[in-house]
C-alpha cells in the first residue's frame, strides 16, 4: 500500500493523478496546508523540508519531490503506460519533459507565490514577483508552441505521466492570468487531460473544476 499525504490543490496533486491512472494502491493522508499542517511536527517527521507531495512506500521508507514520485509510479507500474521504457525512442523526451516542468517551470512560479524567500529586502517583492511572471510567461509561450506543433500531449500522441504535472502546472494562473485564453494548445491540452476519468476523480476530490477560459 502506498500513502499519499496531500492537501488540496497544492503539488500534491500529480502524484495523486499518477497513482489513480497507475491503478495503484494507495490512501491518502491529508496534512492541511490552509491550517499549516504541514510546518507542524507530525509532518515534519514525514517530510523534514515540510513540503508536499510526499509518499509512503510498501516498505515504509518516504520519499519526496513531484517528479521524483511520478517517476517512481511510472516504474512501478509500467502495464499503465506512464513512461516509456528505458529503451523507448521516447525516453528521453518524456525525461527532458518532466524534469523541466519540474526543475524549471515549477521553480518560477514558486518564485512567484513565494517572493520573500527569494530577496532579504521586503520592498523588493512586486519586482520578484513581476520577473518570475514575464519567466513564466516566456515559459508557457515555449510549451505552448510545442504543443501546438507535437501535441495534443507532450510526446505526441502518447499520454505520460509528464502530462498530469502539466495540466497541474497550468491551472495555478494567478501567476499568469487568463492562461487558457492566451495559449490555445495549453488548453486543449488540459481539456484533454482533465477529461480522463483517473484525472477527473482526483481533480473532482481535490475541486479543481473541469477547464474554464
Ligand atoms: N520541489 C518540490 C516543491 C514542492 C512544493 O513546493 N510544494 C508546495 C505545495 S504546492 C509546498 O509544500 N509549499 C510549502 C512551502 O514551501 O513552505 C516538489 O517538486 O515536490
Amino acid at each position: 500500500m502506498y500513502t499519499l499525504y496531500w492537501s488540496h490543490n497544492s503539488a500534491s496533486i500529480v502524484s495523486h493523478y499518477c497513482l489513480e491512472e497507475a491503478g495503484a494502491p494507495y490512501d491518502l493522508i491529508l496534512v492541511d496546508m490552509a491550517q499549516e499542517a504541514h510546518k507542524k511536527p507530525d509532518f515534519l517527521k514525514v517530510n523534514p523540508a515540510g513540503k508536499l507531495p510526499a509518499l509512503k512506500l510498501p516498505d515504509g521508507s518516504i520519499i519526496s519531490e513531484c517528479a521524483a514520485i511520478t517517476l517512481l509510479i511510472a516504474d512501478r507500474f509500467p502495464q499503465s503506460g506512464l513512461a516509456p521504457a528505458a529503451d523507448d525512442p521516447k525516453r528521453g523526451a518524456f525525461l527532458m519533459w518532466l524534469f523541466h516542468l519540474n526543475n524549471t517551470l515549477q521553480p518560477a512560479m514558486l518564485r512567484y507565490y513565494y517572493p520573500d524567500r527569494i530577496t532579504t529586502e521586503a520592498a523588493g517583492t512586486g519586482a520578484v514577483q513581476e520577473k518570475a511572471k514575464e519567466e513564466i510567461a516566456m515559459l508557457w509561450s515555449r510549451i505552448d508552441d510545442h504543443l501546438a506543433k507535437s501535441g495534443p500531449y507532450l510526446l505526441g500522441n502518447t499520454f505520460s505521466a509528464a502530462d498530469p504535472l502539466l495540466y497541474m502546472l497550468s491551472t495555478w494562473q494567478e501567476c499568469c492570468p487568463d492562461l487558457y485564453k492566451r495559449f490555445l494548445s495549453v488548453r486543449r491540452h488540459a481539456e484533454k487531460v482533465r477529461a480522463r476519468p483517473a484525472i477527473a476523480r482526483v481533480a473532482e476530490l481535490n475541486e479543481v473544476g473541469p477547464v474554464a477560459a
